[in-house]
């Protein structure tokens, strides 16, 4: 019996005498590069509660009460959670000459840092429900859910975590606005592409700061429906290849792969392509593309009055959510 004891003793101090390989851990070299990083939880109950707040006022559409009620609301929300917060108003010219009084709106994180990471989406919402199903429908406003509210939604979450523990490089947030102001599509075709992306447009020939430079951006749009497929975009793949495989590739390694495609579909002249044309920015669009759809190349109820609150699938929003702060975090 006392030979047992001793043995037992003799053994746990062998035992925590050791490191995690066997060896006695005094002789184990430090690992250099096993800094350990923390990822925040990314609250999808959060960000859905951003995207109906936001529907709640109503169409955000440009030179409406319900627009300029939802920029103060996002505004007075990024002014919380970030180091510096401004509205860059602009007017801009719509494809029916109706000018428009724009405000994109910009929030910084660690704004010392000269390493920094651009996110966006849009916030305005579309006049024209130009896909809807019902004809009559085709000149009504929007809620725009998942266009425009899903994206704006999670990158306030975002933002919230950027405000509780601070990663290592620098971030700055644009919610741009008169993005989807684009012509009906019964009077499509006279008029160019550039009809869309108008605050993005503005913005990258007058950024909030004119010396601004971003290692890359990441722009969300439709990241909220349900069983959502994010397909390699065609500008994205062309302007930031590297950074479109390294966001799919840590979308797969969190367990996402049924929503990153590693397949190439469209080229979407979506506000990206000017964040890359203009401010030479590469940066990628995370958009929700559906190749089995019949009428355009969108998710299912695109620029129709079924893009409502109903819609919105947290699950989704988590999978973009996640991949975001992973990629954020991990940035050194
Ligand atoms: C065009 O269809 C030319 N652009 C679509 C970009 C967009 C509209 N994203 C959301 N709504
Ligand atoms: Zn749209």
């Amino acid at each position: 019996m006392k030979n047992v004891i001793w043995y037992i003793v003799i053994m746990s101090f062998l035992i925590s005498s050791c490191g995690e390989n066997g060896k006695p851990s005094s002789t184990t070299k430090k690992d250099k590069k096993a800094t350990k990083i923390t990822v925040p939880q990314f609250n999808s109950d959060s960000a859905y509660l951003y995207i109906k707040k936001q529907v709640d006022f109503g169409p955000r559409v440009p030179n409406t009460d319900e627009h300029a009620l939802c920029a103060q609301y996002l505004f007075d929300k990024l002014k919380m959670f970030s180091d510096t917060a401004i509205i860059q108003s602009f007017k801009t010219r719509a494809f029916d000459g109706t000018v428009l009084n724009g405000k994109n709106i910009i929030g910084s994180f660690n704004p010392e840092k000269s390493t920094r990471i651009l996110l966006c989406s849009h916030w305005d919402s579309r006049p024209f429900a130009d896909y809807d199903p019902d004809p009559d429908k085709h000149r009504t406003p929007i809620d725009g859910a998942n266009d425009g509210g899903s994206g704006t939604g999670v990158l306030l979450e975002i933002a919230r975590q950027l405000n509780l523990l601070k990663p290592n490089v620098g971030v700055d947030i644009i919610f741009f606005d008169t993005e989807d102001y684009g012509p009906p599509q019964d009077l499509q075709g006279q008029e160019d592409n550039d009809s869309w992306g108008l605050g993005s447009q503005y913005w990258a020939r007058n950024p909030h700061d004119p010396d601004y430079v971003a290692r890359f951006g990441i722009l969300l749009d439709m990241v909220g429906a349900e069983n959502a497929k994010f397909y390699m975009e065609g500008f994205s793949l062309m302007y930031a290849p590297g950074i479109l495989k390294k966001i799919w590739n840590v979308g797969h390694r969190l367990g996402y792969a049924d929503y990153y495609i590693f397949e190439q579909v469209g080229y979407i002249n979506d506000d990206h392509k000017y964040v890359n044309e203009i401010i030479n920015i590469p940066t990628i669009d995370i958009i929700h593309l559906d190749t089995a759809s019949a009428s355009s190349t969108f998710f299912e109820h695109w620029h129709t009055v079924g893009d409502n609150i109903s819609v919105i699938d947290k699950g989704t929003l988590k999978v973009v959510g996640q991949t975001l702060l992973t990629v954020i975090y991990e940035e050194k």
